[in-house]
């Protein structure tokens, strides 16, 4: 039986899962990319300088991480030296986006998906905010709240009420984040202040002290909320740390070096086993994709749209490294920082679970929270490193003739980023971008072989069909974003 969830909701972009289902299980499943962008060639042509803002519109959700990878790549297409407050400044901007975009995630994107947030009808407390969303609810019926796909939810007023609380002051939080960013950014979105040599901001303790306390507030609404939360979570689903589990391949670029001792390691995991990251070993497919062309490495990249191609069904290419599908996320980075490994793992363990539980749609949640704390602490420590006396940005000419190319390693939210750009005297010749997403929700490649999340999808027990909530839970487990996946 072919089952079909279009438009997928509760993520960014227009995304298709299409599934084969036999026996009360997934056979076999198809992500679908529903949409062509083409950022990699409208910037063709233009200066360099201009890549670093007009990627960030790739993402309503991300803008600021692709505006971290467009300038790391512009600043080694310029042989740019980026002062020390230029690279804190650069990590502090991406580890607070990512760190306040994973409550996102969870609170407002995953936690609809196991909690029925009708639950607030039976709220009997004093809170202003439980007893105005209990009169709205009441009297407004917004589906989001009495409307649900049929499936296996906390429905215990006592227990999934707390959940709706945090939902709610997380939205709070979550807003508390865009305002720091604003600080940092000049405005959010689409951050101004991002160039290659740095971040053009007059760095004074306001400023720094308005940023901090902002930290401050989320990293402890992440202890006090989120991680018990995500913890309350998985041990009510257990059963989620052997559903969607994929590959066991994971890719790490490494990052948040500039306070000396990188907080990832760069590193790749492939059929379990550790491995040195070669970037060379990048390919992206493009067999089952609308597009023309072979499989090409990231440096011989090309964007050529063919809709209605033979045998192709998305709009996403497929990225491989050394040939192998790659997931990438929270989990890929935690994973290669000693640190991160040994949080996530003594919390399994403590859930009873080994370490392969954390290939799973739980473990991702898991990985997820842990990667918030760490982000959050990162960003303590580089806002007492600043320097307010020095400089936070090296200038560029941006009508300099330069020719050559700059490789961008870079982070985001949903894995790891890479952009590539080309120049002959002063203009685009070639961008290229590799994107989370695009690596996660990547089609079959040329030898036939699932992307990650179709792999992932094989054996997700379908109990109930309408809606198939257990797809759900999987697909969003990976935070889907296919706006940056098809660029
Ligand atoms: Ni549009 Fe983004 C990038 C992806 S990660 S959300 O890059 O995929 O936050
Ligand atoms: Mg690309």
């Amino acid at each position: 039986m072919k089952k079909v969830l279009s438009p997928f909701t509760r993520i960014e972009g227009h995304l298709c899962i299409e599934t084969e289902v036999r026996g009360g299980r997934v056979v076999s499943a198809r992500a679908r990319g529903e949409m062509y962008r083409g950022f990699e060639n409208l910037l063709i042509g233009r200066r360099p300088l201009d890549a670093q803002r007009i990627t960030q519109r790739i993402c309503g959700v991300c803008h600021e991480v692709h505006g971290v990878a467009s300038a790391r790549a512009l600043a080694d297409l310029y042989g740019l030296e980026v002062p020390r407050n230029g690279l804190l400044l650069h990590d502090l901007i991406l580890a607070l986006h990512m760190a306040t975009d994973h409550l996102l995630h969870f609170y407002h994107l995953s936690l609809p998906d196991y909690v029925d947030f009708g639950a607030v009808l039976a709220y009997k407390g004093k809170d202003p905010l439980l007893s105005a969303v209990k009169s709205w609810v009441k009297n407004k019926k917004p589906w989001i709240f009495t409307r649900k796909v049929p499936g296996d939810y906390i429905r215990d007023p006592e227990m999934a009420l707390p959940f709706v609380a945090h939902y709610l002051e997380a939205l709070e939080v979550v807003g508390s984040g865009a305002q720091a960013l604003a600080v940092l950014g000049g405005k959010v979105p689409f951050s101004h202040t991002i160039f290659p040599g740095g971040v053009t901001i007059e760095l004074t303790p306001e400023k720094t002290a308005k940023v901090s306390e902002i930290v401050d507030r989320i990293y402890r609404f992440t202890l006090d909320a989120y991680l018990p939360d995500v913890l309350k979570l998985s041990h009510l689903y257990r059963e989620y740390f052997r559903i969607g589990q994929g590959y066991f391949n994971l890719l790490s670029y490494g990052g948040f070096r500039s306070l000396g001792e990188p907080l990832f390691r760069a590193g790749v995991l492939i059929d379990f086993e550790e491995r040195p990251l070669e970037v060379e070993k990048i390919v992206e497919h493009v067999a089952h994709s609308y597009y023309e062309g072979g499989a090409r490495s990231f440096r011989e990249g090309e964007t050529r749209p063919a809709y209605g191609k033979a045998g192709a069904y998305s709009w996403i290419k497929a990225p491989r490294y050394d040939g192998h599908p790659m997931e990438t996320g929270p989990l890929s980075r935690v994973w290669f920082s000693n640190r991160g490994r040994r949080k996530l793992l003594k919390t399994l363990r403590s859930l009873g679970q080994d370490e392969r539980a954390a290939f799973s749609t739980m473990g991702r949640h898991l990985a997820r929270a842990v990667e918030t704390v760490l982000l959050l602490e990162f960003c303590q420590e580089v806002l007492s490193a600043l320097d307010y006396r020095e400089p936070t940005i090296r200038t560029v000419n941006p009508e300099a003739p330069v020719t050559g190319s700059g490789l961008g390693l870079s982070n985001a939210a949903r894995g790891e980023l890479l952009h590539y750009v080309e120049a002959r005297e002063g203009r685009i010749t070639r961008y290229q971008c590799v994107v989370p997403s695009t690596w996660n929700f990547s089609p079959r490649d040329a030898e036939g072989r699932p992307g990650p999340v179709e792999k992932a999808l094989e054996g997700c027990p379908v109990r109930f069909k309408e809606g198939m909530i257990e797809v759900g839970r999987v697909v969003r487990s990976y935070d889907p974003c296919l706006a940056c996946s098809i660029h």
